[in-house]
């Protein structure tokens, strides 16, 4: 038996399916968990000594893939002074320098440890600030497991959410209407009925939780009117577009302007940190200014901060988004390429250095399209790549990443392993 094999059964006596987070047990591909022992640029071993190009990254995080010595160095530093003291420390306004440096809109901020608990945090201040309690999500984009934020739509024009798990109590799934992504009309639709309860609008702006899809042409102009219109707050979860689309993110691409930012992922440079901030009228209700309460125990680690810091420096200074772009369109239109003469139905959705490879051969716009693509297919084609070393997200409906780390060698080997396994699907 390999040792990763030995390694899960021993991690399932201890650990809920032998894993810290769902999507790692790998139940929507199958088979047991590849455990990993180490990493270094775009590449991950396994305990076994086999080598993977790591298209994951980490769910996001990794642009400059795995243990940058930069970064490296940063966090070791920060750790020898001390890994915490839950006092105030200068490399917290550090980071938020620098965030503010990139993203202008977050006047204000505050650091916690993870995306759920940025985007929990920023609707709860959207809540308080503006006295409403409904919150606009949309069908297929992810924002944590805050129980607010686990909801489905609802059966066709109720659009009140209906819990996707249990233990959300109905009464607060109620709080939030589920629309179809990319639908204007609907968006338009819901405030008429209920603008004047609505708190805010959650939205990622280019989605990477129904694997990946862009907006479309004015759908974030649209939510950023209808916001302003009827008083409620534009939230752009970023935690996955954040430092990856660009410096500034989506709303730089894409040229609007939301009231709160929610981050995490890159932004602590693989340690946990999440980020949420904006105007700072609305972020001065937050405690101990205002009545929102929020709060975090390691909110701010100084080891953490070392590390972000160190990634948004290097960001700033090497600002590989082009590259990273032209790199990522390659591998992208490589892999249609291949599928077209062998008869496979594959869209590759991109943008920037995120991308899925979707078993379908209809556009996918919104998340009832994604839905549509054959997972069991992906399924395949995950495990196809895997003997042959090139590690994609364990699921349909997430989005794979290019790093700086990734050289043309790896595409040309990742290119080759695809060829290989579409043979086999
Ligand atoms: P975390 O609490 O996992 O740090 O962040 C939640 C979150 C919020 N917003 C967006 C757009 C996100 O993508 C995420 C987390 N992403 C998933 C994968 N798509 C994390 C992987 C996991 O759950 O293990």
């Amino acid at each position: 038996m390999s040792k990763s094999k030995e390694l899960y059964r021993r991690a399932q006596t201890l650990l809920v399916a032998g894993v810290n987070s769902p999507v790692r047990a790998f139940h929507a591909v199958g088979g047991a968990p590849i455990f990993m022992a180490r990493g270094r640029g775009s590449e991950m071993v396994d305990v076994d000594g086999k080598r993977y190009v790591d298209y994951l990254g980490s769910w996001g995080p990794l642009i400059f893939g795995h243990a940058p010595p930069p970064i490296i160095a940063a966090a070791e530093k920060a750790l020898r002074l001390g890994a915490t003291f839950g006092t105030p420390v200068e490399s917290e306004a550090r980071l938020a320098e620098l965030v503010r440096a990139a993203f202008p809109s977050m006047e204000l901020m505050r650091f916690v440890s993870s995306g759920t608990e940025a985007c929990m945090a920023a609707l709860r201040l959207a809540r308080g600030y503006t006295g409403r309690r409904l919150i606009v999500k949309f069908a297929g984009c992810y924002h944590g497991h805050s129980d607010g934020l686990l909801v489905s739509a609802g059966s066709g024009a109720a659009t009140f959410g209906h819990p996707t798990s249990a233990g959300v109590p109905r009464e607060i799934a109620r709080l939030t209407l589920v629309l179809p992504y990319n639908d204007a009309t609907r968006v338009r639709k819901a405030f008429r009925s209920h603008g004047r309860d609505i708190a805010a609008v959650i939205v990622e702006p280019v989605a990477g939780n129904m694997g990946v899809v862009p907006p479309e042409k004015q759908f974030l102009r649209v939510l950023r009117e209808e916001t302003k219109r009827h008083g409620a707050l534009l939230v752009f979860d970023e935690v996955i577009t954040g430092f990856r689309l660009a410096w500034g993110g989506a709303q730089t691409v894409y040229g609007v302007r939301p009231d709160l930012t929610c981050l995490g992922k890159i932004v602590g440079g693989g340690f946990p940190v999440g980020a949420f901030g904006g105007a700072a009228k609305i972020m001065r209700r937050l405690a101990p200014l205002g009545p929102v309460y929020q709060a975090g125990t390691l909110s701010g680690n100084p080891v953490a901060m070392a590390a972000g810091i160190a990634t948004l420096e290097l960001l700033r200074r090497t600002r590989p988004y082009a590259s990273l772009a032209r790199q990522t369109a390659r591998l992208s239109a490589g892999i249609g390429a291949l599928a077209a003469p062998r008869g496979l139905a594959v869209t590759v959705n991109r943008v920037g250095s995120m991308f899925t490879v979707f078993f379908t051969d209809r556009p996918v716009r919104d998340g009832f399209s994604a839905m549509r693509s054959d997972a069991r297919r992906y399924a395949r084609f995950f495990q196809g790549l895997l003997k042959r070393g090139v590690y994609f997200p364990p699921a349909q409906l997430e989005a794979a990443f290019v790093s700086c780390a990734h050289t043309a060698a790896d595409l040309e080997k990742t290119l080759t392993a695809v060829a290989e396994t579409f043979e086999e699907l």
